[in-house]
């Protein structure tokens, strides 16, 4: 037998009994490393005649080649003897119930807002949605808030050091009304002035220097708007006390609207709904007559007043409209019976995971815990 295929042999065999990749390892160093037999063997090639490298060289070559793949194979063998060891010791119980993972819950007042959108679908309106920085003008001026309202004063506004480009005081938003401020100025842009009807609610954050049990200086509001030709307090009264049935899931609810002043409505009413006590506990609905019966009062509401429609761009003999105002997290503690506003914007988790919705739930009405 030849140099190289002893050499080949001995490296075949140490192969085959290499137990493991360190082994295989040390084998290819001493075979085909810079220093190995067989890269060794491969340089003496240079120095052969030709006839013994063409009879040599094939043979140093196959030897080179047979150990590479003998190593190749032999730590495929090695992996996979590993992997089944492996796989035969670590077993898998497909029945084990899974390890509780956290999960989150929608807040009462995500809730809510996804419960408004909901039943004022079903009346035909869409949600519109608007900037929380504004300035005075669509806060205010629009709103046929005089300039010397109280409501412009900076204990109750958070205005903005700067003003913007044309010298407007910016600030956060009051009320979610500029919203509707807006759209219906892109409405009366887009065709010119006659291009009502308008049914939309705005809800969202809004912002007043104000902070005790009851108030926060962050809360939501929802308002709700209708531009049309011929619209009556009738339409206000009714679409109010559809809305109000369906929020707290009861037919028995009665609404009584008071006479009120906001400067954008004329008339304004303020809107109460009835309650009576079920069970030890205040329920709205059932009879406000009763001996423990009574009214709240929920809502803010009028015919829009000329002046904004004409601050819009619109033509107020033309259209006319109803509006409404109302705070989103006493809607939540209403129905949900939560009993402090400042405990909704804690961000304590053990909050949320008592009064918070799932996930999954139906968006509305069935999650509720109304009678
Ligand atoms: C309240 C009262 C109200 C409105 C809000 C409104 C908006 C436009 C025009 C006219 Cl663009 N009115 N909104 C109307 C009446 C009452 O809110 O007590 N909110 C908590």
């Amino acid at each position: 037998m030849s140099d190289s295929e002893t050499i080949k042999a001995k490296y075949l065999e140490q192969i085959d009994s290499a137990s493991d990749g360190d082994a295989l390892e040390a084998i290819r160093v001493a075979a085909l490393g810079k220093k190995g037999e067989i890269s060794l063997l491969l340089k003496t090639l240079g120095k052969m005649t030709p006839e013994e490298r063409q009879s040599e060289g094939p043979k140093i070559n196959g030897a080179r080649q047979a150990v590479a793949d003998a190593i190749a194979a032999r730590k495929q063998a090695i992996e996979s003897a590993a992997l089944n060891a492996q796989l035969a010791t670590e077993k898998l119980d497909m029945t084990l119930p899974p390890p509780n993972a956290p999960k989150g819950s929608i807040h009462p007042v995500s809730q809510v807002m996804d419960e408004l959108a909901e039943i004022f679908a079903d009346l035909g309106f869409s949600v519109a949605t608007g900037p929380e920085i504004e300035d005075d003008w669509h806060n205010f001026t629009a709103l046929n808030i005089p300039e010397t309202h109280p409501a412009r004063a900076m204990h109750d506004t958070f205005y903005f050091p700067q003003t913007d480009e044309t010298g407007m005081p910016k600030l956060l938003r009051t009320h979610t009304s500029p919203v509707q401020i807006r759209t219906m100025m892109d409405i009366a842009k887009q065709t010119d002035g006659s291009g009502a009807p308008i049914y939309i609610i705005a809800p969202g954050r809004t912002y007043r220097s104000d902070s005790d049990a009851t108030h926060t200086p962050m809360f939501h509001q929802v308002e709700g708007l209708v531009i049309d030709k011929g619209i009556h307090m009738g339409h206000l009264k009714w679409t109010l006390e559809t809305f109000v049935r369906a929020f707290f899931e009861r037919d028995d609810i009665e609404l009584r609207l008071r006479p009120s002043y906001f400067p954008f409505t004329e008339p304004s009413a303020e809107v109460d709904v009835g309650f009576s006590v079920e069970k030890g506990r205040r329920i709205i609905g059932g009879d406000p007559r009763g001996d423990t019966g009574g009214w709240m009062e929920i809502l803010g509401s009028g015919m829009v007043h000329p002046n904004v429609i004409k601050n819009c761009g619109l033509d107020p003999e033309v259209w006319q409209g109803f509006a409404f105002g109302c705070g989103i997290d006493r809607l939540a503690m209403l129905k949900y019976g939560m009993d402090d506003l400042r405990a909704f914007f804690d961000g304590d988790l053990r909050w949320t995971e008592h009064y918070g919705f799932d996930a999954l739930d139906v968006p509305t009405l069935s999650g509720g815990v109304g009678a």
